[in-house]
C-alpha cells in the first residue's frame, strides 16, 4: 500500500518525494530500483511487480464484447460481416428489450485492428428503417464516412454497403448511425473500433474497453417515446433512466491489487455527459479521441461529453476482499443537469484475494504532438444557437448554427492544403459538444495537454477556438453537437473540403 501510495505521490511531484518506508533512486528506473529495494529490505511490501502477474482468471468476463469473425485471412487486413438488427435483450432481467442492434449484441462487436490494417465491413440492413454506419473519429475516405445525403445514399431496409478504409491512427474510435441518430443510438446501435499501435509500451497494462451508454426503457423493458418530453427533450437532450457499460447493468470487474489495467472508455450515450469517480482513487490518463496525449497526466476524475473517449491507467489500491463502486457523478451542462441528481453506481470493482503487487511506472512524456501552425490561417466563427420557431401553430425548439438549422444551410468552404482556425461560440444555457468529421483538431489552449480530438466540449457561456489541417480528402464532411437530439434540431453544419481546380460543390440532400 505504501509503495503504491508513493509510487503515485512520486509520479504527481514530478519525481520528487520519499517513502515513509524507504527511499529509492528516482527517475524511469524508479519501479525497478523499488521493487529490488523492497525484495531486500521492506517487510510487508509487495514483492512482486505487476509484470510478473497475471490479472485475476475471468476479471473482465462480466464485461465481454463479442468479437466479430476475421473473414480474411491476410494479417493485414479484418473482414467481418456486420447486420444491424432489431433483437430482445434481458436489461431488465425477465423483461426483454427489443434493442438496436450490431449482430444481435450490446454493444455491436468490438472491432480491433492495428495501424495500417484495411478494415472492411460488409454492412446488412435488417432493420424495419434506414440507416448507416458512421465510424466516429476516423481519418477515412469521404465516401466511407456513412452520412446519408452527404456521403451515401441512406440504406433502406433489407440493403446493404460495404465500408472499406485504412485504419491509419491509432486511437479509440467507435461506430453508429447517422440518421435517425438520437433514435438509433438511444435504441442501443453503437460498436467500439480500437485501433492498437504495437509500440504502446506494454506498462499500460491489460486492456478493457468500456463503453458508457444509457437507455430509456419503463418497468416492462420497453422503449420510452424516443421524442418523450416534446420541447424540454429537445433542449435538454434525453438521457436514458438505465445507465450501461458494455451493455449491462452495474456489472463487476475483478482486479488484484497493484496490477493496473489499461481503460479505453467511450462515451456512446446519445445526451448523456459521464463524470467517472473511484473513491480513494485516481486514474492516469493518456490521452483520448485520437492516441495517446503528449503527456500521461494524474486526475481524480474522467470526465466524457458524447462522442469522447478517455485513455487512461487505472491502478487497484484497495486490499484484498474490497468492493468498490465506480459511480457516475453528475456534470454542470446546463439548467436541471446537476440539480437533486444523485450519483449512481456504474461498475463494481472487487479486489481478489491475492497478495499485492508494485504498479510498474507510467511514462508521463508519451508522445510529440506537432502543433499546427496556424500562421496564416483561415478563420471563421460558429455560434451554437437555440431558438423556436411557430409552425402551424405548434411551437418547435430549432437549434442551428449561427442561427441556422442544418436543413436550411450552406457548407462552409475549405480548399485542400488550408489550415483553419474556428471560434466555437456557445450562448446557450445547455453545454455543447462539438464534433468534426474526417479530421482531428487541436484546442488551442496552453492550459490543456496537447492532443488531436474529435470532439471537445464546449460549455454554456463560453466559446473556445480549435485549429484543423484540411490536408487531404476532400469531400463534404459534417460537424455538429453531439448531444444527438440537439444534432436532429438542427445543430449541424457541413463543410465542404475542394480539391484542387474544384469550383462547385457536390449535390447535397440535407435530410431533415
Ligand atoms: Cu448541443
Amino acid at each position: 500500500m505504501h509503495l503504491i501510495y508513493f509510487f503515485k505521490k512520486t509520479r504527481a511531484m514530478g519525481g520528487t518525494g520519499h517513502s515513509r518506508r524507504c527511499s529509492f533512486p528516482l527517475g524511469t528506473s524508479f519501479a525497478l530500483a523499488a521493487l529490488g529495494a523492497c525484495v531486500s529490505g521492506c517487510d510487508g511490501s509487495p514483492t512482486l511487480g505487476a509484470g510478473d502477474v497475471e490479472q485475476p482468471e475471468g476479471w473482465s468476463d462480466a464485461l465481454a464484447m463479442a468479437v466479430p469473425e476475421d473473414l480474411d485471412p491476410d494479417p493485414d487486413v479484418l473482414e467481418i460481416e456486420l447486420e444491424a438488427r432489431i433483437t430482445d435483450l434481458e436489461i431488465i432481467p425477465g423483461k426483454p428489450t427489443p434493442v438496436w442492434t450490431y449482430n444481435g449484441t450490446l454493444p455491436g462487436p468490438l472491432i480491433r485492428a492495428k495501424v495500417g490494417d484495411k478494415i472492411v465491413v460488409r454492412f446488412r440492413n435488417a432493420l424495419p428503417e434506414p440507416t448507416s454506419i458512421h465510424w466516429h473519429g476516423m481519418r477515412l475516405p469521404n465516401d466511407m464516412d456513412g452520412v446519408p445525403g452527404l456521403t451515401q445514399d441512406p440504406i433502406e431496409p433489407g440493403g446493404e454497403f460495404v465500408y472499406e478504409f485504412v485504419a491509419r491512427d491509432a486511437g479509440t474510435f467507435w461506430y453508429h448511425p447517422h440518421i435517425n441518430s438520437a433514435a438509433q443510438v438511444g435504441w442501443g446501435l453503437y460498436g467500439a473500433l480500437v485501433v492498437e499501435d504495437p509500440q504502446d509500451p506494454e506498462v499500460f497494462g491489460d486492456e478493457l474497453v468500456l463503453v458508457l451508454s444509457d437507455m430509456a426503457l419503463d418497468e416492462e423493458g420497453q422503449f420510452l417515446p424516443e421524442d418523450s418530453g416534446g420541447e424540454f427533450g429537445d433542449l435538454f437532450g434525453r438521457e436514458g433512466n438505465i445507465l450501461l457499460v458494455n451493455g449491462k447493468v452495474r456489472p463487476r470487474l475483478e482486479v488484484r491489487q497493484g496490477k493496473q489495467q489499461r481503460w479505453r472508455v467511450i462515451n456512446a450515450a446519445r445526451a448523456r455527459y459521464y463524470t467517472l469517480r473511484l473513491p480513494e482513487h485516481t486514474f492516469v490518463k493518456l490521452g483520448g479521441d485520437n492516441g495517446l496525449a503528449e503527456r500521461s497526466v494524474e486526475t481524480s476524475r474522467i470526465v466524457l461529453v458524447p462522442g469522447e473517449r478517455a485513455d487512461l491507467v487505472f491502478t487497484p489500491s484497495d486490499p484484498p476482499g474490497t468492493s468498490r463502486w465506480m459511480q457516475w457523478i453528475p456534470t454542470e451542462r446546463g439548467f436541471g443537469s446537476v440539480f437533486n441528481r444523485p450519483r449512481e453506481n456504474m461498475l463494481e470493482i472487487v479486489t481478489v484475494d491475492e497478495d499485492p503487487v508494485l504498479p510498474a511506472p507510467i511514462p508521463v512524456e508519451l508522445r510529440e504532438i506537432e502543433r499546427i501552425d496556424v500562421a496564416g490561417a483561415k478563420t471563421l466563427t460558429l455560434d451554437l444557437t437555440i431558438d423556436t420557431e411557430s409552425t402551424a401553430g405548434t411551437r418547435e425548439v430549432v437549434m442551428g448554427i449561427n442561427g441556422i438549422p442544418y436543413w436550411r444551410s450552406q457548407p462552409l468552404e475549405a480548399r485542400v492544403g488550408e489550415t483553419h482556425v474556428w471560434t466555437i461560440v456557445n450562448h446557450t444555457a445547455f453545454a455543447h459538444p462539438f464534433h468534426l468529421h474526417g479530421y482531428f483538431f487541436q484546442v488551442l489552449d496552453d492550459a490543456r495537454v496537447p492532443e488531436w480530438k474529435d470532439t471537445v466540449d464546449v460549455p454554456a457561456e463560453s466559446s473556445l477556438e480549435i485549429a484543423v489541417r484540411f490536408d487531404e480528402r476532400p469531400g463534404m464532411w459534417m460537424y455538429h453537437c453531439h448531444i444527438l437530439d440537439h444534432a436532429d434540431s438542427g445543430m449541424m453544419g457541413h463543410l465542404w473540403v475542394a480539391a484542387d481546380g474544384e469550383t462547385h460543390p457536390p449535390h447535397v440532400e440535407l435530410i431533415h
